[in-house]
């Protein structure tokens, strides 16, 4: 593969930018190549791993009320929808769902998964939308004479954001589906020692996707990443309420990007990821003061994990 190939472009410029700054950070949605995809269903059967099974045991008991929410003929959009697992609780709930636009970044996972789910689903419009919901959105017109317009997120992915990101998620909601809602799913601030677990499984397999991105650079980008010099760090910063992931360099060492050395002091790292950890009050707050309204929240007994319904008003409703 040439390092110059178009489609490594975005990649590409990314890596480059993170390289040169200071501290080093890229975006972990770079995680997600066929590889990566792999290790994160992986990651989410891991024993230490609560969020994925926990969200799923929400959907599971309370489907039928989310599906009381959504009204007939809903027409659902995912972000970051994945494998397709979560949506099947919503969809076999749901009164006569209209469409279903399952959008992300990885698209052979994202056309696999969505054959299989047309199986389940003969009747359903299902149309997968392979996209960057972090950039500007496109999102398909309304359907003419559907139901409500329903975002779900689940996943705590957008744990990933910052605070302002979320701030502008959220504007992009009330922007894009006006008089529709946001079913977001989101992990929950509990005990340090749960979450760091979460993220330091005995396996080795959150460190496996980590180290992806390295491996994935010098795939695509033709990088020379030593990946024994390399190590997965993952912490609990409790101050800021989240999970930080890294890659920590074991010595003093030079990479290569495109003909120019990139140095690594010993103990530098490359950040590849936030997965901020919420409160339902301050969730709804930050929702509420875009123009969003707080409705039902799910939890389960332990409160490990919520999925929120935000509603979502017309435009004029409101004046901001
Ligand atoms: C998919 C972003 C929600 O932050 O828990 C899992 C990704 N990273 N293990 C998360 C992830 C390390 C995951 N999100």
């Amino acid at each position: 593969m040439t390092p110059s190939h178009s489609e490594h472009l975005p990649f590409m410029q990314d890596m480059q930018a993170a390289l040169s700054q200071t501290p080093k950070s890229i975006s972990p949605k770079y995680f997600y190549d066929p590889a990566g995809s792999l290790l994160f269903d992986q990651i989410c059967e891991l024993p230490e791993y609560y969020p994925t099974r926990t969200e799923l045991s929400i959907l599971q008991i309370h489907a039928v009320d989310m599906a009381r929410f959504m009204g007939e003929n809903v027409d659902i959009i995912e972000f970051g929808a994945g494998s397709l697992q979560k949506i099947r609780y919503l969809l076999k709930a749901a009164i006569k769902p209209s469409r279903y636009v399952p959008m992300d970044i990885s698209g052979v996972h994202l056309q696999e998964a969505s054959i299989e789910l047309q199986k389940e689903f003969p009747t359903l419009d299902i149309k997968p939308l392979v996209g960057d919901y972090t950039n500007p959105w496109q999102l398909p017109s309304p359907l003419v004479g559907g139901g409500k317009r329903v975002a779900f997120f689940p996943g705590s992915t957008l744990g990933n954001f910052s605070p302002d990101q979320v701030a502008v998620f959220f504007r992009n909601c009330r922007q894009h589906l006006a008089g529709g809602a946001l079913l977001l799913g989101v992990d929950l601030i509990k005990a340090p020692d749960i979450l760091h677990k979460a993220y330091n499984d005995a396996q080795g397999v959150t460190a496996a996707f980590n180290l992806n991105v390295l491996a994935r650079a010098n795939r695509e980008l033709g990088c020379d990443f030593d990946m024994t010099q390399f190590a997965h760090s993952a912490f609990y910063n409790a101050p800021l309420q989240r999970i930080e992931m890294h890659l920590l360099s074991l010595e003093q060492q030079v990479v290569h990007l495109n003909g120019v050395a990139y140095a690594f002091e010993q103990g530098e790292t490359l950040h590849t990821e936030y997965s901020h950890k919420f409160t339902i009050a301050g969730l709804q707050q930050a929702a509420q003061e875009a123009g969003l309204q707080a409705g039902p929240v799910w939890t389960d007994p332990q409160h490990y994990f919520g999925l929120l319904w935000l509603n979502i008003p017309h435009q004029q409703e409101t004046t901001s």
